[in-house]
């Protein structure tokens, strides 16, 4: 029995040939509360078949890796309590027991790549957390961003993070990083983190392109595309700041650590601005959906690089 099973809309598309785009489920099941969770994957689903692009939902459900969830399915994670989350450390063990678990970003993105789609959306990725001189806590997708070719929509890191020490790690790992439509490096709940983007790109063509030449150049590893929220849904970073540190301080006292802590830190944020970041966390998936979208549909299909035109 094979580890992977496509639902049967992943199927269709991928006998038409139609653009795939993958989500994860981690932030389905760890990063919002029921029952917006729920809601929140449904308009993700939906704001990609709107762009003409098909939604592949990535969760391991009983020992297998399911590449698109059903509605009913969707709704069983949402509703999960006590669902593993599946980093690279975590997968092949989840697999290897029959058990269940949603996939973080670097999960979702060894996923994706084994099943053969290029690109996948997602609130923000994982970084370097505050303090990780003491903690070491440095999330497991930046590794993943060097090694598994994934071109990932987000909207920067997220801002609970160390984001000078985040971005200075994907240097160091060789992760291209590339502001779409600005030059600032976008701090997830806010369209600027103060510090710059490393890169930029303006079209969906054009990321596409970069993403086929890495690929076409052998190198492994994808690209991180981050994509500012819309303006009319962001929070100033001037407003947020103190709360970020008002949520970090109390994790600390609360003895929170790995796992728990981005968790932890995107429900406090919840709590301490009325439901405003959940808000703004669910406009700019929705925003980085669409765009992944469009990437996935302008992918170009490159000449073999081992037979390349005679010079
Ligand atoms: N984007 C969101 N909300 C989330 C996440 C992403 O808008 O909750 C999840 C992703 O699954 C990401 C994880 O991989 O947060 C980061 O967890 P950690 O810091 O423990 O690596
Ligand atoms: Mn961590």
């Amino acid at each position: 029995m094979s580890l992977f099973v496509d639902a049967p809309e992943v199927a269709k598309a991928r006998r038409s040939g139609a653009p795939l785009v993958a989500l994860e489920s981690t932030i389905i099941t760890h990063g919002m509360p029921w029952p917006v969770n729920l809601e929140t994957a449904r308009a993700l689903e939906a704001e990609i078949r709107a762009a003409g692009a098909v939604p592949a939902t990535i969760a391991v459900m009983a020992g297998r890796v399911h590449v698109g969830l059903r509605d009913a399915e969707l709704e069983q994670l949402a509703r999960a309590q006590d669902v593993m989350k599946l980093s690279r450390a975590d997968l092949a063990l989840c697999l290897a027991e029959g058990r269940s678990g949603a996939t973080t970003v670097a999960a979702t993105m060894i996923c994706a790549a084994r099943a053969g789609i290029a690109v996948f959306a997602t609130g923000g990725i994982g970084g370097v957390h505050r303090g990780a001189e003491d903690s070491f806590d440095i999330s497991a997708d930046l590794h993943e961003l060097a090694q598994t070719s994934v071109t990932v929509v987000a909207a920067g890191a997220k801002a609970i993070l160390d984001l000078p020490k985040t971005l200075e790690v994907l240097e160091t790992l060789g992760v291209p990083v590339i502001g779409y439509g600005q030059d600032a490096f976008p701090a997830f709940w806010s369209r600027d983190s103060g510090l710059p983007a490393p890169l930029r790109l303006d079209s969906p063509a054009a990321v596409a392109r970069a993403h086929a030449v890495r690929a076409a150049l052998g190198l492994p590893g994808g690209q991180l595309l981050a994509n500012p929220i819309p303006a009319a849904d962001e929070i100033p970073r001037t407003e947020l700041a103190p709360l970020i540190a008002q949520a970090q301080t109390e994790a600390a006292r609360a003895g929170i650590a790995a796992k728990a802590v981005t968790p932890y830190l995107l429900q406090r944020l919840n709590e301490l601005t009325d439901g405003r970041t959940l808000r703004a966390n669910i406009a700019l998936a929705r925003n980085n959906a669409r765009l992944a979208a469009r990437i996935a549909a302008a992918l170009p299909t490159l000449p073999d690089p081992q037979h390349g035109d005679p010079a």
